[in-house]
């Protein structure tokens, strides 16, 4: 996965209408900033010009001016009224970006965990981790909630970022303009691996999304392969079951780490630490402390034989 490609992560590769409205903003108020900028500081250099000390300075005292009133006016208006227009502005941005959400149900609920992300789409029953997908086009209404600390949900080119605070669901909206894969990180300090608690989003078009979320939806078939079959009895029996579930698969049902379901179709293992490899997956379950100290996944102490088998079955689940 190409993460270097600074286009993923500028807030102004505007991705998303929400984000024009805030890019657009951001310029309007960066230009009467240069604006006044340019004035205050001509008139500097123009007055240091105009009062230098003359050649031929007597040493008395210039004329002494006090107050003037046209003058005093002039500059409290211009101010005020510069100051009126960002703020009926910055209030119908917020408004426009950020509407009433009333009686709508999410279409994405996003949970930040310590130190990775949860994504559920309520409306086709589908939860998955790590990576998600939003269609080309359309207003997404995305609730954002916590499992444990306070993150911040930030896609950059997606504009917003939102909290997520433990048991105060937030929402925002999204309605992405244009195709692609963006990322983001969590932006809220929250313990030893908030730096690689990273954001992996897809926009792809209506009828992409709806394959990709059918396919979510679908319990993958466990093939008769004897390590496939080998890989799922060592899942079972290794604890790995005690935190992770994997639909079809009885034994596994726990919610404390990420959803494993569809592991083999994610790009990245363990929030975009390593490229989903099957030798990468075996390390990650053998020894995931050393890429992400302080996760709560223990290291697993499995033989490069059994790490080899889970692996095996895990990216045969598509
Ligand atoms: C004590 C709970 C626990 C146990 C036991 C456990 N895990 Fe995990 N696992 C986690 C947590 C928590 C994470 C998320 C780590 C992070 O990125 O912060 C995780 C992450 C993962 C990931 C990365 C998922 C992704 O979306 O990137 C895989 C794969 C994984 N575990 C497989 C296993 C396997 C296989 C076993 C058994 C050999 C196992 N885990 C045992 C808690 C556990
Ligand atoms: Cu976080």
């Amino acid at each position: 996965m190409e993460i270097s490609n600074a286009d993923l992560t500028s807030i102004f590769n505007v991705v998303t209408s929400q984000n024009k409205w805030m890019v657009d903003l951001h310029m309007f108020t960066a230009a009467i900033c240069t604006i006044i900028f340019i004035v205050v500081a001509g008139l500097l250099v123009a007055i240091i010009g105009k009062f230098k000390t003359p050649e031929n300075d007597d040493g008395s005292e210039p004329r002494q001016v006090r107050g003037n009133v046209r003058l005093e006016i002039v500059w409290t208006a211009i101010p005020l009224l510069i100051v009126i227009v960002l703020g009926v502005l910055t209030a119908i941005v917020m408004l426009v970006v950020n509407p009433a959400v009333g009686s709508k149900k999410p279409d994405l609920i996003v949970v930040g965990h310590q130190w990775w992300w949860e994504y559920q789409y309520p409306k086709y029953g589908v939860t998955t981790a790590n990576e998600f997908y939003l269609p080309l086009g359309k207003n997404s209404l995305v609730e954002v909630r916590s499992a444990d600390v306070v993150h911040s949900f930030w896609v950059i080119a997606f504009g917003q970022k939102m909290d997520a605070i433990p048991g105060h669901p937030t929402n925002m909206w999204i309605h992405p303009t244009k195709k692609g894969l963006f990322l983001g990180t969590c932006s809220e300090y929250c313990g030893a691996q908030h730096g690689l608690m990273r954001i992996i989003a897809n926009v792809v078009s209506p009828e992409d999304f709806e394959t990709w979320i059918k396919a979510q939806a679908v319990i993958p078939a466990v093939s008769e392969d004897a390590t496939v079959l080998k890989g799922k009895e060592l899942f079972n029996a290794a604890t790995c079951v005690q935190c992770h579930r994997v639909a079809g698969n009885p034994d596994a049902q726990a919610l404390i780490g990420p959803d494993l379901t569809h592991l083999a179709q994610r790009k990245t293992l363990g929030a975009g630490v390593l490229e989903n490899t099957p030798e990468n997956l075996a390390k990650w379950m053998q020894n995931p402390q050393t890429f992400k100290p302080g996760i709560n996944m223990p290291n697993m102490r499995l033989t490069d034989a059994d790490a080899h088998s889970i692996a095996v079955y895990l990216e045969s689940l598509k």
